[in-house]
């Protein structure tokens, strides 16, 4: 039997339920029937867990016992949406339409002694990761129900009553045992769009359920197991046992349908956390998203999507930064266009205030009031475990470095260079804010911007022009046979006025000043061209966290793809407890932090995700250098090149050669291939 739970209201589910599922498994005799869901009117006045909420504290004790407990890393922002709030009304809802679902079925099961389970969904549940278009749903749903109803049948018949109740489609959140039984013990799960309730199961769900308050569905069935890292929610004398698939058969339509699907508006969910609203709103008040009120009504005339992507932050703050733009093609990656600030700009407001204020009008034209926003905490690092801490160590010698593959090395006092924000004189120096935004302005302006600013990505200077001599400060040994450097002086005619970001790298961009105020960092990112670095302190203290991927295309936790990564205090506020847990992470690949002082300096190997964090207002010295004793890296490096500029691709294979033949055997410079 299989029930679906549809609130009355849902009338474009119940449509598609009956097309894509309904009628195909009524045609193979499967009996089927809806539960009426309870409304969020109805639950309104039940009585729900009071201490469901949480607060920071409690918010920051769980983040750490779900990750030491081993479960999937979740960023906090995603902890808060559910936790920093009582259970809502839809919320009570839902767990009561559960509870209905587990009282017919046991009504089911009452009358008919054969039947031995239940297959109980949502309405928003497809048996494959498609959409469909509407006049394809029974056709492209309805076999593949039929195979599914199948399936589970075939496991369920397997496993009898050893479990109370297996998940048939979830979102596995905790560790477990991997066995290869048809059916397994299931650990954390989340998503009750799919499950099957046996006999035994349906009674003891109904049992242990009857007298606690609700509290959400995905949180009651889990802390039922005794699987849920939320130990307070209730006691566990006698766990129920969930079990689950091999493989999830069913899923659930938000997992795939993308704006402009035919189930895209049938997969929107009548349960959405009410702070999720109220996030929404909240990017508004963000200066970069700042538009005219004649453009928001345009698109609020266009239809709902366009509407929709109003709630795009990056995407509006590329398109304000691109408007009035004609020179440049739009592209997000080439800096944008170079923006100059008065002082009075950059020593009063956030710089996207004063970029949109410029661009977009005067606030009069604002439809919303921008609320000020709060200075952010910056992360307690002595709350960070040792464990992952970098530990400071001698200096490497060149085949310690290179026998030490990707990872990265601190050495204190490695320079008595000092040099402050204010030692850095009156010229303008180029400044930027995660690549989208360059301008000019003094060390003193970037530093009375620092003090008062709330953006997201503040500025940081960046300059690779004019350094002055006494802050350029020499490799350390190992990285001292640099190819870049020796490729440069040798191909000058080559690189110095083609437009590559090779021929950039070689000729003018490989060593820099970087400065900020506190709060102030670089995003998650790889150097270019398969580089190293050293990048040496010369004032205040610079937080670095590393990622080293498992495996290739693992990126850090937190971002999407390779080129979207968020401000570095945003990616810290949102994970750094996972630098808080000693024990094994569910990440893709390993993490570990340390905090730079004055004089020290971090070697950066090649191909090592990083990103940093100005724990106070910052001076430093960086330059990447190809390691000519590194095969590895000199081929990396010589392939990276090729595909940007074929021509100093081919230039730098030639000087590979030249050195290798010019050197004699066993001085550490292994074949290097650099054909692919
Ligand atoms: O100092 C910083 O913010 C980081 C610099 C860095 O990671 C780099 O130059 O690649």
């Amino acid at each position: 039997m299989l029930l679906i739970i549809n609130l009355d209201a849902r009338t474009d589910r119940r449509a598609f339920m009956d097309r894509s599922c309904v009628a195909p498994l009524r045609a193979i005799k499967t009996e089927v029937a809806y539960v009426q869901a309870v409304t969020a009117t109805d639950a309104a006045s039940d009585k729900a867990l009071p201490a469901f909420a949480l607060d920071e504290s409690k918010l920051e004790a769980l983040l750490d016992a779900w990750h030491s407990s081993g479960c999937e890393a979740v960023s906090k922002s995603g902890l808060e949406r559910y936790y920093l709030r009582p259970v809502s009304n839809e919320e009570k809802a839902c767990t009561r339409s559960h509870r209905l679902a587990w009282q017919k079925a046991r009504e089911a099961m009452h009358h008919n002694s054969d039947l031995k389970w239940v297959l109980i969904i949502e309405d928003d549940c497809v048996p494959c990761l498609h959409p469909a278009a509407e006049s394809q749903w029974a056709a492209f749903y309805g076999p593949a129900w039929q195979v599914a109803w199948r399936h589970v049948a075939k496991a369920m018949e397997s496993c009898g009553e050893d479990f109370d109740f297996v998940y048939v489609g979830r979102h596995r959140l905790g560790p477990e045992d991997e066995s290869d039984a048809v059916v397994r013990p299931a650990g954390f799960s989340s998503c009750l769009h799919a499950y099957c309730v046996t006999r035994q199961g349906c009674d003891r769900l109904l049992e242990k359920s009857a007298s606690i308050p609700l509290m959400p569905a995905d949180d009651l069935v889990p802390a039922l197991c005794g699987t849920h890292p939320r130990k307070d929610l209730l006691s566990t004398k006698e766990p129920l046992r969930a079990g689950c698939l091999q493989r999830d058969v069913l899923f659930q339509l938000q997992s795939m349908a993308l704006p402009g699907d035919d189930v895209y508006a049938i997969s929107q969910s009548s349960i959405e956390p009410p702070e999720m609203r109220s996030m929404r709103q909240e990017l508004w008040r963000h200066p970069s998203l700042w538009l005219e009120r004649k453009d928001i009504l345009t698109l609020r005339t266009c239809g709902k999507e366009p509407l929709q992507s109003l709630n795009d932050a990056s995407a509006w703050r590329r398109v304000v930064l691109m408007a009035d733009d004609d020179e440049r093609p739009h592209n997000v990656f080439d800096g944008g266009r170079s923006v100059s600030f008065s002082e009075n700009d950059l020593g009063a407001v956030n710089v996207w205030e004063a970029l949109c204020r410029r661009n977009h009008g005067a606030s009069s034209l604002l439809p919303w009031n921008p609320r000020p926003r709060q200075r952010k905490p910056l992360p307690d690092t002595d709350r960070f475990t040792m464990e992952r801490c970098l530990k400071p160590a001698n200096p490497p010698s060149p085949s310690e470095l290179i026998a030490h593959g990707g990872s990265p090395f601190l050495l204190s006092n490695f320079s008595e260079v000092r040099a402050s924000l204010t030692d850095l004189g009156s010229r303008r120096w180029r400044c930027s804010t995660q690549g989208e935004l360059n301008c000019r302005c003094t060390a003193s302006d970037l530093q009375k911007y620092s003090a008062v600013t709330t953006d997201d990505d503040p500025l940081v200077l960046f300059d690779h022009e004019n350094i002055p001599e006494n802050l350029v400060i020499e490799p350390p040994s190992s990285m001292k046979d640099d190819l870049l450097e020796d490729f440069a002086s040798k191909t000058e005619e080559l690189w110095r006025d083609a437009e590559s970001g090779a021929a950039q790298l070689l000729g003018r961009e490989r060593k820099w000043l970087v400065a900020g105020g506190r709060g102030a960092g670089s995003q998650w990112h790889r150097d270019p061209f398969w580089t190293s670095a050293y990048h040496c302190l010369l004032s205040g203290r610079k937080l670095w966290c590393f990622f080293a991927p498992a495996g290739a295309g693992c990126l850090p936790p937190g971002l999407v793809d390779e080129h979207t990564a968020p401000a570095a205090d945003g990616w810290f506020r949102e994970w750094e407890h996972l630098l808080r847990c000693s024990a094994e992470l569910a990440v893709d690949g390993a993490l570990a932090w340390c905090v730079q002082a004055p004089g020290d300096c971090v070697l950066i190997p090649p191909g090592l995700w990083h990103c940093t964090l100005n724990l106070e207002e910052s001076v430093a010295f960086t330059r990447n250098v190809v390691n000519g004793r590194d095969a590895k890296a000199v081929r990396a490096s010589g392939l990276e090149i090729t595909r940007d500029d074929p021509a100093l691709g081919e230039a730098y294979a030639r000087l590979v050669r030249a050195r290798r033949s010019d050197s004699p055997p066993g001085n550490g410079h292994g074949p290097v291939p650099m054909e692919e």
